[in-house]
């Protein structure tokens, strides 16, 4: 479908379909079978605006190591030895693989993993076609929850009784301030309207704080105030400011007496009222309480609070950072508990303190299905690798012998590389469908070439009211495949090809979805490439904020769950704590590990382009360079309880003191001491959960370094 000729060349609209799940609406310029330009989609209108990963998209599709034909692995496990093989051989390989596992284990030996790589596809979705094949040929066991927002999912229901309290980023329009609390939305997006909203209301002259450890894109270009705090201790932040709500009379007494259960014992709690205290001993959780545990000065916690309750409605806009911490349970309840005391929950230009994006319903439209298996169990992102190495007797649901890798590069994004590789070196049977050679494909047994998404005719989901309609607009490289036909072709190999496809190929599945959606003019949705839902402006939880009676949470009080028996029964504590990381000795600096905005996780790494604007070096903070005598660019050793790595560091006042930083998802490279020498983050990270919820805490790792001179 044409949308526009000129000079030969053909402009089509296409999306991203990536987990940073910008829903960009994106036009690509295709000349003679290559898309030679990608840019925005003037159908998204003037807030809509995609980066450069997707603008530069095809320089990934047409990158030369995209794999072009089946491997079957020759060396041993993570050589990278492999050689070529037939798609009727790899598939045969697949399937006498799977079943001998089967066969000598059972249903349910076999784990899922990845499912990020494109999962915002209707039919071309890598979490769910795997899910379908696997559930059909007698169950696997699933990831019931991922590394990005486990802790929130986990928690924001038992706080609010549902995932859904985002709001439209087009209500920041009547904000009085705005807060990015570890929110990086220049390098992340995470919705592309989100910058565009946020520069106009900074215009405005409303005060956009940003909350992170790093002087991040975000606070430069689009903050007013670069607020400095200590990664995992975000919770002791958020009950000073609460204090200072409370004893300065800004919490709206009737509105939380309407709205909240549970305040009377967070407030007592805060005021250092109950035995518990909020820290240890009783302690109130005064700012200066709070400056020893998250290093904000006291004096700056009170100005804060002092903003804020100046600028109402305020927006509070949290990253997924925050929960990806020790205790970033308390985080997620105490941001919620910040608007709601504050009476700036479901209200127009406040938003409910949780997650934000994805956070609202999107467009209806049907997915390709994932029918219920006989056997699936499942085990959370974060414990794949522990559960692949200790099994039923470590507590996990199955013992598993093999993994089905699609859309992931776990062995380096999972915590504990070298856990992730014991793991992979322990399966008997592995498999990976991929556009590259991973770190983790390079473990696998067979490894099937897959297509890039501009080579596939999809519909994207993103996380706000509007669908994407993504064009292909070139073919795959040598025999690289679409995943939905390879599992087709397996699933035939297996007894119920039949079953998996129903009698359509994934394009016919495409037109049954679109059909199967609110969506009433389907030729309009593919020429424009944007389908718009009615409502553009929605704030979550306004109902219940209008009319705590008439339209109650989900809740066992039908409130915000503040604090009390609902927080207990799901393993929290009953009212919300400073559970946080504390720096020791022998570790006493901080790691974050944030997402580059030249990456997708470990994709576009190698890719030139990318390659040369990508910072690869340890940030550290002058202060903690001086004590150590480290130089800008100085080769610094990097130790914590999981690992070492030898690379390069970056003095720059751009991290706070006692923090580094290092960009997650470069492939790890092993010098003969077992040392990375590339700069690998999850070598240094754990995968020990943060509890009740069992989501990733990669924020949270101590490390010390020192000069490799
Ligand atoms: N460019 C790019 N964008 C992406 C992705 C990508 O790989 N690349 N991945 C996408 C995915 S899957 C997800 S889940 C989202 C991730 O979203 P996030 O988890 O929000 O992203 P991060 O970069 O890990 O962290 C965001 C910011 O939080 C800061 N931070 C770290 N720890 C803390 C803390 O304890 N407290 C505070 N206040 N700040 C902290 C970091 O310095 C960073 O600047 O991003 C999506 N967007
Ligand atoms: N230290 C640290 N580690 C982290 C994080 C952090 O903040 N710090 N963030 C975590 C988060 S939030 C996440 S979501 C995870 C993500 O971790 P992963 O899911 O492992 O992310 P990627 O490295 O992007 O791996 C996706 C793979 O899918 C492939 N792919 C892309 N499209 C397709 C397709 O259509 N079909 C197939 N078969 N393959 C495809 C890509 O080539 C790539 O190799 O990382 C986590 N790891
Ligand atoms: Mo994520």
């Amino acid at each position: 479908m044409t949308v526009r000729t000129q000079n030969g060349s053909t402009t089509l609209p296409v999306a991203c379909n990536r987990d940073c799940g910008g829903g960009c609406p994106l036009l690509a310029t295709v000349e003679g079978g290559r898309v030679m330009r990608i840019a925005d989609n003037p159908a998204g209108g003037p807030h809509l605006k995609g980066c450069v990963r997707g603008h530069r998209a095809w320089m990934q599709q047409q990158a030369p190591e995209r794999l072009t034909t089946p491997l079957v692995r020759t060396g041993p496990r993570g050589s990278g030895r492999f050689r070529e093989a037939s798609w009727s051989e790899a598939v045969r390989l697949v399937a006498d693989g799977l079943g001998a596992v089967r066969e000598k284990h059972g249903d349910g030996a076999i784990i899922s993993l990845g499912g990020s790589g494109s999962c915002r596809g209707v039919v071309h979705d890598t979490v769910d076609l795997p899910a379908r094949f696997l559930n059909l040929i007698g169950g696997h066991v699933e990831q019931t929850d991922s590394y990005s927002s486990a802790t929130s999912r986990y928690t924001q229901p038992v706080v609010l009784g549902t995932q859904q309290a985002g709001i439209d980023p087009a209500t920041l329009r009547d904000s009085g301030m705005i807060v990015l609390w570890g929110a990086n939305l220049v390098d992340c997006i995470m919705g592309c309207e989100w910058r565009a909203r946020v520069r106009e209301a900074k215009r405005r002259g409303v005060p956009v704080v940003v909350i992170d450890p790093r002087r991040t894109t975000t606070a430069r270009l689009l903050g007013t105030e670069w607020l400095p705090v200590w990664p995992g201790t975000d919770s002791a932040l958020m009950l000073a400011l609460l204090h200072v709500f409370i004893t300065e009379g800004t919490v709206d007494e009737k509105s939380v007496a309407a709205h909240a259960s549970g305040y009377a014992a967070l407030r007592r709690r805060v005021l250092g009222l109950d035995d518990a205290g909020s820290g240890a001993g009783g302690e109130p959780a005064t700012p200066e309480w709070a400056e020893r545990i998250c290093g904000v000065p006291a004096a700056r916690i009170v100005a804060l609070a002092h903003e804020w309750a100046r600028h109402r409605p305020v927006a509070l806009v949290p990253g997924l950072s925050i929960q990806r911490t020790v205790g970033g349970e308390e985080a997620v309840r105490l941001a919620i508990a910040l608007q709601t005391v504050t009476g700036d929950l479901g209200r127009l230009g406040g938003s409910s303190g949780g997650r934000t994006w994805g956070g609202l319903p999107q467009p209806r439209i049907a997915k390709i299905p994932v029918p219920p298996a006989p056997a699936s169990s499942g085990v959370p992102a974060n414990d794949w690798a522990d559960a692949v190495l200790r099994g039923r007797a470590g507590g996990y649901p199955a013992d598993i012998r093999a993994a089905y890798n699609v859309g992931g590069n776990y062995v380096v994004q999972g915590a504990d590389v070298a856990a992730s590789i014991r793991a992979m070196q322990a399966l008997e049977f592995s498999v990976c469908h991929d556009l590259f050679l991973t770190t983790t494909a390079s473990y696998c047994d067979v490894v099937l070439p897959a297509t890039h998404w501009l080579e596939r005719d999809d519909v994207v989901f993103t996380l706000a009211n509007y669908l994407l309609f993504s064009h292909r607009v070139t073919a795959p490289p040598g025999q690289a495949r679409d995943d939905y036909a390879i599992f087709a072709d397996l699933a035939e190999a297996m007894g119920c090809g039949h079953a998996y496809t129903d009698g359509r190929d994934a394009d016919a599945w495409l037109r049954a979805c679109v059909a199967d959606s609110e969506i009433s003019d389907a030729e309009e949705f593919r020429r424009s490439g944007i389908y718009w839902g009615a409502d553009q402006e929605r704030v979550g939880l306004a109902a219940f904020a209008a009319d705590p009676a008439g339209a109650p949470l989900a809740t066992p009080s039908g409130k915000v769950e503040l604090s009390g028996s609902g927080c207990v029964a799901a393993g929290l504590t009953a009212t919300p704590t400073a559970r946080v990381l504390a720096a020791d000795e022998a570790f006493p600096l901080r790691l974050v590990t944030p997402k580059s905005r030249f990456r997708v996780h470990t994709q576009l790494a190698e890719i030139p382009w990318f390659r040369a604007r990508d910072d690869r070096a340890l940030w550290v903070s002058p202060g903690d360079a001086a004590a150590r005598g480290l130089a800008d660019g100085d080769e610094v050793i990097v130790t914590s309880a999981q690992g070492t790595m030898r690379l390069p560091c970056r003095v720059t006042a751009q991290v706070m003191a006692g923090v580094v930083s290092l960009m997650a998802g470069v492939e790890p490279r092993f010098d003969s001491h077992g040392v990375d020498t590339a700069g690998s983050a999850n070598v240094l990270t754990t995968a020990v959960p943060t509890l009740p919820s069992r989501g990733a805490r990669l924020h949270s790792t101590l490390v010390e370094v020192r000069s490799a001179g």
